[in-house]
C-alpha cells in the first residue's frame, strides 16, 4: 500500500480540504475516487463509523474527519505550515476554524443569520489581510473554501462584502487551489444525474 492514500470524491468540499493541504505541503499521495452510491470495501473498512470521505490512510492507518486530518497533516509534515507559529495566533486560527465547522453551510446561504456571520468574519477574522493567514494561505482559508461550493461569490458580491469577495478571488488564484477546484456547473450536472438515478426520486 502507498505510504499516503486519500479516499475522496470529486464533488466533496471536505475531500478538497485534504487534497489542498497535502499539495500545499508537497506531499506525494495516491488519490482514490470513491463512488458514494457504491462505497468500496476500502472505505467501509477504513471509516466503519461514518462511512464517509475523506479518509487519509497513512502507513496503513486511517484518519477520518477533514478537520482532524488537517491537524494530523500539520503535525506529521510541519513544512509550509498551515497554522501560525505564535500560540495566540494559532488559538485564533483554531477559533475561526471551529466557528466555520459549527456554522457549516448556513454561513453561505442567503438570510439574516448568514449576513451577520459574514460581517463578523469579514471584520474580525479577515480585516485588511489578503488571506485569513495573512500574506499566505493557511488552514482557516482552506476551511472557509467551502464558499466556492455554495456559490459564495454571488452572495458576497450582492451583499457588498467586498473584503470577503476579494479574499475568495485571491484564494481561488492560488495555483494549488485553482488547479484543484471542481467547476460548479459540472457539480450541479453530476448531482442532478445522481438524483434522477436514485430510486427515491421515482
Ligand atoms: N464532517 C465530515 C463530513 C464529510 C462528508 O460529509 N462527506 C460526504 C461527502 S461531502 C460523504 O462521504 N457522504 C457519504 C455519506 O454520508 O454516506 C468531514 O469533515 O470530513
Amino acid at each position: 500500500m502507498a505510504e499516503v492514500k486519500l479516499l475522496g470524491t470529486w464533488v466533496s468540499p471536505y475531500t478538497y480540504r485534504v487534497k489542498w493541504a497535502l499539495k500545499l505541503k508537497g506531499i506525494e499521495f495516491d488519490y482514490v475516487e470513491e463512488d458514494l452510491c457504491y462505497k468500496s470495501d476500502l472505505l467501509l473498512q477504513h471509516n466503519p463509523i461514518h462511512k464517509r470521505v475523506p479518509v487519509l490512510i497513512h502507513g496503513g492507518k486511517p484518519i477520518c474527519e477533514s478537520g482532524i486530518i488537517l491537524e494530523y497533516i500539520e503535525e506529521i509534515w510541519p513544512q509550509n505550515s498551515l497554522l501560525p507559529s505564535d500560540p495566540y495566533e494559532r488559538a485564533m486560527a483554531r477559533f475561526w476554524i471551529k466557528f466555520a465547522e459549527d456554522k457549516g453551510p448556513i454561513m453561505w446561504m442567503v438570510g439574516q443569520e448568514s449576513l451577520e456571520m459574514l460581517k463578523m468574519i469579514e471584520e474580525e477574522a479577515l480585516g485588511d489581510k489578503k488571506f485569513f493567514g495573512g500574506d499566505k494561505i493557511n488552514m482557516v482559508d482552506i476551511v472557509f473554501g467551502l464558499a466556492h461550493w455554495l456559490g459564495g461569490e454571488k452572495l458576497l458580491e450582492a451583499n457588498k462584502f467586498s473584503g470577503l469577495h476579494t479574499w475568495l478571488q485571491n484564494f481561488k488564484q492560488v495555483p494549488v487551489i485553482k488547479e484543484n477546484l471542481p467547476e460548479l456547473d459540472d457539480m450541479f450536472a453530476y448531482l442532478r444525474r445522481q438524483r434522477e438515478m436514485s430510486p427515491q426520486s421515482n
